[in-house]
């Protein structure tokens, strides 16, 4: 396993558009052992391959939700967090909802960046998993949001994209500065 570089913006390559995959090998199940890996240790929610350098449709997710009951007289041991690895393959969105929710997004390819963005608030998915099975479900909450965000890299999409271009440019001129000053 290894922790993959993450590509970020304004690189070009993030504006590909990803291909499908037709065959989950080895290979791709490596891969997806270090998008995990490499996800984790940034720390994020969710990762597009195409943000460690594969254009394909391959995308993981893991929500980490802190474990509801967390023990009590534990004093100040940080949440449990629930793992909950899960691989979208070829995702596609079949229907969305007309009620829209805002969440508060960033991006490992946009480091440090925060901004709200609206999208359907409930989306229903159909996608392989690691072992080409096929899924379909309707997903909503935080699931639903990073989904569509991960979905939006596999088109060359960013969520800076869905802002105003005043806002936009400045959050690329915030990161640009940030890099500076490292
Ligand atoms: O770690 C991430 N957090 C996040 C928060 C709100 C909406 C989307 C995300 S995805 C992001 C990781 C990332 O950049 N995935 O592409
Ligand atoms: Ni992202």
């Amino acid at each position: 396993m290894a922790i993959l570089p993450i590509i970020e913006a304004p690189n070009p390559f993030l504006r590909t558009l990803s291909k499908p995959l037709d065959k989950v090998t080895d290979e791709t199940r490596a891969l997806i052992a270090n998008m995990f890996e490499t996800m984790y240790a940034a720390p994020g929610i969710g990762l597009a391959a195409i943000q460690v350098g594969h254009p394909i449709r391959l995308l993981v997710i893991d929500l980490q939700e802190d474990v509801a009951e967390n023990g009590e007289g534990e004093g100040d041991a940080p949440p449990a967090r629930i793992k909950k690895p899960q691989v979208f393959i070829n995702p596609e969105i079949i229907l969305a909802s007309e009620e829209v929710g805002v969440y508060n997004e960033g991006c490992l390819s946009v480091p440090e960046q925060y901004a709200d963005v609206e999208r359907p608030a409930r989306v229903r998915v159909r996608w392989l998993d690691e072992r080409g099975a096929t899924h379909e479900e309707e997903l909503g909450g935080l699931l639903a949001t990073c989904l569509q965000h991960e979905m939006d890299h596999l088109e060359g999409i960013l969520f800076i994209d869905h802002l105003s271009r005043m806002k936009r440019d400045m959050l690329l001129k915030k990161l640009s500065k940030l890099r500076k000053a490292a």
